[in-house]
């Protein structure tokens, strides 16, 4: 193991035992932060109360475990420790293990019973015990199941620790002189936008809206984006897509979603069109098959897709080509920032073959970079500083090089999930995305044009 430490890592002359890579991979779980160590069991001992004396009251802390076995495991939670003998609620609770050059995440289930926090030592669960009995070992127990995990994949299941460190987790903001792109935070803006979008008209005559196509993993955002969407419109917080935060697919089916200029408004030019989300396995979520059928407009509106079976088209129609104003003129993959530094190698690949299929039929694509404001402090606080914080435009950069989309064309957006009330920086970024999204369909009217008989 490689002993050698960052300043930044310690306080007084304690050494983290891990490396500046692990360090770092650590943090991409974690957001923007800088972690200290405050507790290193080979220097303080693996008595729970010195553990609480030097952890209590620090707020979120991540611990790291070393066995023998080569293992580096552990937890992270966003609540104190403070000895107050009660079921810690903690949603961002996870735990951890590298395998390979990759830690895995296993993230709390509900958020219920992530911890019990009592004067013994740190435990995630009541399942996974660290300094067990004062001991230089990890216990895991049944019972209360807040985290769904292996002792064998964790662990390798060799309770002995050889080390037990915990680290203060502190996120910090970086703040750049000048915004990376320049928005015009006003009411002027958002109906200015609200404007264009009214008046958009697309380019080729048969065509009178555009479809705008969301593909991204489950609990990304994409009904969200509709809905608050259709909620600026219509001037209040709507819900007419279902959201949540369920494991599996809420949605199921394919369902196409046209939004109107008020309640009594006429139809907007373009119609949002919500899939399944696309699971990391196959033969779970939606298929590439599904896919492909939905960018060629073979898919009615509200087809339920079977997670097993692609989408068999009906023979008599399969038989004529769908018109342009059936098939997706822009396909928008929709991820939620906080998630970019854990995708998948499936998952990747299976966007790749998704953006592969996209690019043949050349159809332009964009990145919904969601949760803006779960992913920064500051960005929550405050979203006009979205585009100074350097943070977000390090996620920006990732997801643009881990998808081979240009950064220009990832916006990063916040959807309406827990307010009440429209808010009008969440509009300006809203309506923005959505500007581009149309011209990206014009693009690709444009390029069909001159092969369809109506142009403008
Ligand atoms: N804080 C925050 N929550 C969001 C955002 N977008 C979606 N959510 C929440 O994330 C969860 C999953 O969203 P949903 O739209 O159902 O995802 P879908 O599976 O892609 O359709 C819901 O609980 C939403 O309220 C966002 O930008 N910020
Ligand atoms: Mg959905």
């Amino acid at each position: 193991m490689n002993k050698k430490t960052k300043g930044k890592l310690s306080t007084e002359s304690l050494a983290s035992d891990l490396t500046e890579e692990q360090r770092k991979q650590l943090c991409g779980l974690l957001g923007n932060v800088e972690l200290t160590l405050l507790y290193k069991a080979s220097v303080h001992g693996y008595q729970a109360s010195v553990f609480h004396q030097r952890c209590d009251r620090q707020g979120p802390t991540l611990l790291v475990a070393y066995n023998y076995s080569e293992y580096i495991f552990g937890g992270y939670t966003s609540v104190d420790y403070t000895q107050c003998y009660q079921q810690i609620t903690d949603k961002e609770a996870f735990l951890f293990s590298f395998e390979g050059t990759e830690p895995v995440c296993i993230k709390v289930k509900s958020g219920h019973h992530a911890r019990y926090d009592d004067a013994g030592g740190p435990n995630f669960g009541q399942q996974l015990c660290f300094c067990y009995n004062n001991q230089p070992v990890v216990h895991h127990q049944g019972g209360i199941n807040a985290f769904d995990f292996y002792s064998d994949t964790l662990y390798g299941e060799d309770p002995d620790l050889r080390e037990c460190e915990v680290y203060k987790v502190k996120h910090i903001l970086q703040v750049m002189e000048k915004p990376w792109r320049n928005v015009l935070w006003t009411a002027e803006r958002r109906a200015e936008l609200m404007e264009m979008i009214r008046n958009y008209k697309p380019l080729v005559m048969s065509v009178s809206r555009v479809r705008i196509l969301m593909i991204g993993p489950v609990g990304a955002g994409k009904s969200s984006f509709f809905n608050s969407i259709n909620s600026i419109f219509m001037g209040r917080i709507t819900s007419k897509a279902m959201s949540g935060s369920a494991g599996t697919s809420l949605t199921t089916q394919f369902r196409t979603y046209p939004v109107k200029d008020g309640r009594e408004g006429k139809p907007l030019p373009f119609v949002l069109c919500d899939t399944m989300g696309l699971e990391e396995q196959t033969g779970a979520g939606l298929d590439i098959e599904d896919i492909s059928s939905i960018l060629q407009g073979r898919v009615p509106d509200r087809y339920k897709f079977n997670p097993i079976t692609p989408f068999q088209p009906d023979e008599q129609k399969a038989s004529r080509p769908a018109s342009l104003q059936e098939k997706i003129h822009c396909v928008v993959y929709v991820i939620n920032t906080t998630k970019i530094s854990l995708m998948s190698d499936k998952l990747q690949e299976k966007l790749a073959s998704v953006r592969r299929k996209v690019n043949s039929l050349a159809i332009p694509q964009m990145v919904l970079m969601t949760k803006v404001d779960e992913a920064c402090p500051q960005v929550e606080k405050d979203l006009q500083s979205l585009y100074v914080s350097s943070y977000i435009k390090s996620k920006v950069q990732e997801v643009s090089s881990r998808l081979g989309v240009p950064v220009s064309c990832v916006l990063p957006v916040k959807n309406y999930s827990q307010e009440l009330e429209l808010e009008l920086n969440c509009d300006v970024l809203l309506l923005t995305a959505l500007q581009q999204m149309l011209n990206f369909a014009d693009d690709y009217l444009d390029d069909v044009c001159p092969l369809e008989d109506n142009p403008k």
